[in-house]
């Protein structure tokens, strides 16, 4: 198992690597190129530089999140095999400087959804919250105009400018693509990548869709035990695997979180661990880490998982704002370091019996 941290790039983070470098147990962190639109080839130069930049903070690059998938390939739409291809140069490129894991999702025009962002709770910190009915009755368009007003310019990963220009058509074009076709779009572009990322040995580690419910009328994938299963079995070489994220797959109560991490384990590449509370109706907020705050049971999960073979990559998810840090929503330093202390102890606990 290896711990690392979410850093979103120079001139794209408050946080440095010098920074992420001071926190206990953290060994590398996971990167992406956030200026690159979906479905084209990432430059080489670009790649190097984000590779030279964290090796020379004494950090490791081995997980990307996220290589972004082209709408075209998500829809089935004509483009999709010229995008398919730009994601294997991609790939290949990636593999160059040693990448072993790609994080990305297959969640249709938006990536994660909340309807706040900073969220205040009583002890003073923010946090996302997640209103079932103000969900309902926004557009995807107002969310991103809320989200762009509350971030002040704030390019969010999932809802990056080139995402949102013609949020409205890409939504439409989802009214042709039953759920079944979903599935066939997604077995398509796996069966495509999964030989490189045989060869490249890279792990290909899908995020579940967060909320892991529907919204906004639009198909859902890996969001139950039974959808996991079934993408799996959509093409079954072991480089087909999971980010395991506790808080995209725990919003749904329905699902029992820590029996996933011990049925999909020998699956899981990359685990993304957050907690959350839920609350009446649907509704939840993002916590802080120790079980006494949230509604998942983050002990029972790590332990679920290393009990049954992981031996992946593991990052803290989203944390709250505290000691009155601005920044990215969930990707605060602070309270992501006190997360990740947390896990590491967890950990630690459970190695040493
Ligand atoms: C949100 C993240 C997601 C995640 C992507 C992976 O905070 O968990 O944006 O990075 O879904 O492709």
């Amino acid at each position: 198992m290896q711990l690392v941290f979410r850093w979103f790039g120079e001139g794209h983070d408050p946080v440095t690597l010098e920074h992420i470098h001071q926190i206990p147990c953290v060994e590398g962190v996971v990167c992406t190129l956030m200026d690159m639109p979906a479905g084209e080839v990432w430059p080489e130069e670009a790649i190097q530089k984000m590779y030279d930049q964290v090796v020379a903070a004494g950090l490791t690059m081995d997980v990307i999140e996220s290589v972004n998938i082209h709408e075209d390939i998500k829809l089935g739409a004509p483009g999709r095999d010229e995008k398919i291809a730009n994601y294997i140069e991609t790939m290949k490129r990636l593999s160059k400087v040693g990448v072993k894991v790609i994080c990305y999702n297959f969640m249709p025009v938006l990536d994660w959804a909340r309807s706040h962002l900073y969220h205040p709770l009583p002890d003073g910190s923010e946090t996302m919250f997640f209103s079932k009915e103000f969900i309902l009755e926004t557009s995807p368009e107002a969310l991103a105009k809320r989200y762009a007003e509350q971030c002040g310019g704030i390019s969010l990963p999932g809802w990056e400018p080139e995402r949102l220009a013609h949020i409205k058509d890409t939504i439409a074009a989802y009214e042709n693509v039953s759920q079944e076709q979903y599935w066939e779009n997604t077995k398509y572009f796996l069966d495509a990548i999964m030989p490189w990322a045989e060869k490249l040995d890279i792990k290909m580690a899908i995020h579940p869709d967060d909320p892991p419910f529907p919204i906004f009328g639009l198909p859902r994938l890996i969001n139950n035990r039974e959808n996991i299963q079934r993408f799996l079995n959509l093409n079954t070489s072991p480089n087909n695997g999971l980010t395991f994220c506790t808080g995209s797959l725990g919003a749904d109560p329905d699902n029992d979180v820590p029996a996933l991490a011990a049925e999909f384990a020998s699956r899981v590449y990359f685990a993304h661990i957050r907690n959350l509370k839920h609350l009446n109706g649907g509704d939840f907020f993002e916590s802080a880490h120790p079980k006494a705050y949230g509604s998942l049971d983050l002990y029972a999960i790590l332990k679920a998982l290393r009990d049954n073979g992981f031996d992946g990559y593991v990052r803290p998810d989203h944390g709250r704002m505290i000691w009155g840090e601005k920044g990215r929503p969930g990707y605060g330093l602070y309270d992501r370091a006190l997360g990740i202390t947390y896990i590491a102890g967890i950990w630690e606990a459970l190695e040493r019996g």
